[in-house]
């Protein structure tokens, strides 16, 4: 064996950034561990395989041109400097002969580290480098994830961003986990947090439509039909309203449209709602008096809500039930935290004043709050040329034709792309339709930094550059250069990390000597900040909302033609609400619950992780498998009203009969089962939440049968 080194680094596999312990053998990376001692410092499974990740034979190593045909995935290896130039001068051709929104970016879960936000992007990962250019069609996965929950739900509601809502885990009496697995974060930064309360007495209740990790754990699972969640908050909001459970005080002082909230509720009796919901009227009684009468009672809930017909209005009302239930921002509660997390000079891209992005019209309020496009639209604008045509796309980090709902029409529309340009670790299934691919570094061959509340890590490189991959940051600031604008990003990384620091260089210099991270100085906390002005610019009491108050009518939403107040809309494929289609299709699907050996689309080629689960697979409650006549490990066929795909069946009790639950990522370039096992070919790009424009895609009808 040859020389050996072992030191402190940050994970680079995933944007969580968990502290680690790597070692280096001949300057080759070979395990990684948890940091022990330190925040965040946990370990998943991914984490575990890094190695694999990092030096798998089929990371994407040397630019690659395309000589084939779209799709056929016939490239040939190219310099950097031919490869960047043939992206500009074809975005420069496409602006001279339809106009620079014929141009787009899009960015997903590759696109998340730390230093690309920061440089890049806001919180929602639309890439800016398009603006200058003169785009206003930058997207992200932001069109199908977190600001429906951290973006429409909270700001229509309290005024503030989701990332300013934090639960205060370790204080409170009752932890509630609405609608997500903490197990399963990146990084998995909660869960420990809630099992380590749990010994200490704290209540924990899962509502989750299967029996996840955190369900198991929990004191109490409340089994829900998928996507009916608004209807089970609206029920509880009635109990509590009725029997006067709720903050008088709070709710006189602090919100507007509570009157009108109270007369709306009044039809989700728990009889009602357990028609719509499964859950037992009993329970719909004993889970509101049991939030309402913790105090405190904390929630974490995140994308399990965010996919139904009102998914943004079901946020809202959970956020509606943790304030007037006098849970929001006390010591145990849903704490508001305004701390800025590192600061410095951000640069300043000048967004394009001439045409509106794409979804804009279609979804104004998700315009309104992001400034960006709305993706969902993009096959509209490629293949029917509406609003206009879009001509020419980038894409980092982001696969997709596994994301996106109704895959063929993506596929359709990246193959009539005029040019296509990707930046990714690996080829994807996407990168097959692309005229140029770009190799990307994992973030254990780059230089940049961490933060976490309240902490800060630097990430030194560990290893070098694997080819001649490069760190996304700097790819962006080379197209940016080659388009006149490259002052926007810093030249290299010491330029990085010394704008980043520049009001502390004291800091960078405290990091450097200690790889282990730097505690920052906390803030004392202040709590009930709505009575002292804290969350307004104008630093008056109250809420940073058009009315000053807690909207639980939302003017913005009014203003914008959306019901004021947080309605309930029946899944409109469903049982109750196509009752036709539910003859023919008799279980509800849900699709994308996260398994911790893949993440998304990703890893679906490493053989270390593959071992967890070989195959991608539906979960099928035991009694619904028997009457099809299916065992544990059958291959089963997967059908909606759009088409099939083929599973693999594992019959368990943490589904619920009636419902399956499946797996999402599949149908990329990846181990054979999972390329052909893709959940979105199957599900529905019209299917919508009308405000946010995220797919439905969890509350459709499917049938499963064995596959003879
Ligand atoms: N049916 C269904 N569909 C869903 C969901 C669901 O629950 N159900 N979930 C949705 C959600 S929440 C999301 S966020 C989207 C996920 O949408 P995507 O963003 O498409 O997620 P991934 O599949 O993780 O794809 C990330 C891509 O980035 C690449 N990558 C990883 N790291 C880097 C990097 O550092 N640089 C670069 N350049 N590339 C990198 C990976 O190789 C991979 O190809 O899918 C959505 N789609
Ligand atoms: N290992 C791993 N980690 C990941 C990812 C991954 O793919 N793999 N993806 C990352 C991404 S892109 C994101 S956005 C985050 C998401 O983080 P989370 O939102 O925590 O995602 P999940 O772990 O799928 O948890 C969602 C929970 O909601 C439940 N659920 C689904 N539908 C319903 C419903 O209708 N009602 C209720 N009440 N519950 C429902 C699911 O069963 C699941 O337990 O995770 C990130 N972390
Ligand atoms: S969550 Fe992400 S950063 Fe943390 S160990 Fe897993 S792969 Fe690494
Ligand atoms: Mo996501």
């Amino acid at each position: 064996m040859g020389n050996v080194e072992k030191r402190a680094a940050v994970c680079g596999v995933c944007p969580g950034g968990c502290g680690v312990k790597v070692t280096l053998e001949d300057g080759k990376l070979s395990d990684i561990q948890p940091l022990s001692g330190s925040p965040y410092g946990a370990i998943c499974l991914r984490g575990k395989h890094a190695s694999e990740v990092v030096y798998s034979p089929e990371r994407l190593t040397t630019p690659l041109i395309r000589e084939g045909e779209r799709g056929e995935g016939r490239f040939r290896q190219a310099s950097w400097d031919e490869a960047l130039d043939l992206i500009t001068s074809n975005f420069l051709r496409i602006r001279n002969e339809y106009g620079p929104e014929a141009v787009a970016s899009h960015s997903g879960r590759g696109a998340f580290e730390q230093s690309l936000l920061d440089f890049n992007a806001d919180e929602l990962v639309a890439s800016k480098l398009l603006w200058p250019f003169g785009s206003p069609n930058i997207a992200s996965v932001s069109s199908l994830c977190y600001a429906s929950f951290g973006v429409f739900a909270s700001l229509t509601t309290y005024g503030l961003r989701g990332k300013n809502l934090v639960p205060d885990l370790e204080n409170s009496n009752l932890i509630v986990v609405w609608g997500a697995n903490p197990a399963t974060d990146s990084p998995p930064f909660m869960f420990e947090r809630i099992l380590k309360a749990k010994r200490k007495g704290t209540r924990i209740v899962a509502i989750d439509h299967m029996r996840s990790d955190i369900a198991e754990r929990a004191d109490r699972w409340v089994p829900v039909r998928s996507g009916t969640d608004g209807a089970l908050v609206l029920g509880l909001l009635r109990v509590i309203i009725n029997e006067k459970l709720y903050d008088e005080e709070f709710v006189t002082k602090w919100t507007s449209g509570f009157e009108e909230l109270a007369d709306y509720v009044q039809s989700f009796t728990p009889q009602y709602v357990e028609t719509i919901t499964k859950v037992p009227a009993e329970t719909i009684v004993s889970l509101a008096r049991e939030i309402a009468t913790a105090k405190p009672a904390t929630i974490r809930t995140y994308t399990g809500l965010e996919y139904s017909n009102s998914g943004v209005q079901t946020i809202r009302a959970v956020y509606i039930l943790w304030a007037i239930t006098g849970n929001l921002d006390v010591p145990g509660g849903l704490y508001i935290n305004l701390a800025p997390p590192l600061s410095f000079d951000k640069p300043s891209f000048p967004r394009p004043e001439t045409k509106l992005p794409i979804g804009a019209e279609e979804y104004p309020l998700f315009y309104h709050l992001t400034g960006c496009a709305q993706f969902l639209e993009f096959p509209k604008a490629v293949l029917e040329g509406k609003p206009y045509p879009i001509k020419g796309l980038l894409n980092s980090g982001a696969s997709i034709l596994t994301s996106y709902p109704q895959t063929s029409l993506w596929e359709k529309a990246l193959r009539q792309l005029d040019f296509f340009a990707v930046i990714d670790r690996f080829m994807t299934r996407d990168a097959l339709f692309a005229d140029v691919v770009l190799p990307a570094t994992t973030y254990f061959e780059n230089t940049s930094y961490q933060c976490y509340p309240g902490y800060v890590r630097l990430r030194q490189p560990v290893i070098n550059p694997v080819g001649e991959a490069r760190n996304d940051l700097f790819i962006l600031a080379e197209i940016a250069r080659r388009l006149g604008y490259g002052e926007l990003y810093p030249k290299d990384e010491a330029e990085l990390l010394q704008r980043v620091f520049s009001r502390k260089p004291e800091l960078l210099e405290q990091l450097r000597a200690n790889p282990e991270g730097v505690a920052l100085p906390v803030p004392e906390r202040q709590y009930k900040k709505y009575e002292s002005g804290a969350l307004r610019p104008d630093g008056r009491p109250g809420f940073d909302t058009p009315s000053g108050r807690l909207e639980i009518t939302s003017k913005l939403l009014a203003d914008f033609g959306y019901p004021a107040l947080p309605e309930y809309t029946e899944p409109i494929e469903g049982p109750l609400g196509s009752p036709e289609l539910f003859k023919e299709f008799p279980l509800v699907l849900n699709t994308g619950t996260r398994i911790q050996s893949t993440f998304r689309s990703q890893h679906l080629n490493i053989p270390g992780l593959l071992k967890h689960q070989p195959y991608p697979e539906i979960l099928i409650h035991p009694s619904d498998a028997e009457q099809r006549d299916i065992n544990d490990g059958d291959k089963v066929i997967l059908s909606t009203k759009r088409g099939n795909v083929r599973f693999f069946a594992r019959v368990t009790e943490i589904v619920q009969s009636g419902e399956i639950e499946a797996n999402m990522g599949g149908g990329s370039l990846q181990a054979l089962e999972w390329s052909k096992g893709n959940a979105n070919i199957i599900t529905d790009i019209a299917n919508r939440d009308p405000i946010s424009g995220f797919p439905v895609f969890k509350a459709l009808l499917c049938q499963v049968r064995k596959d003879e």
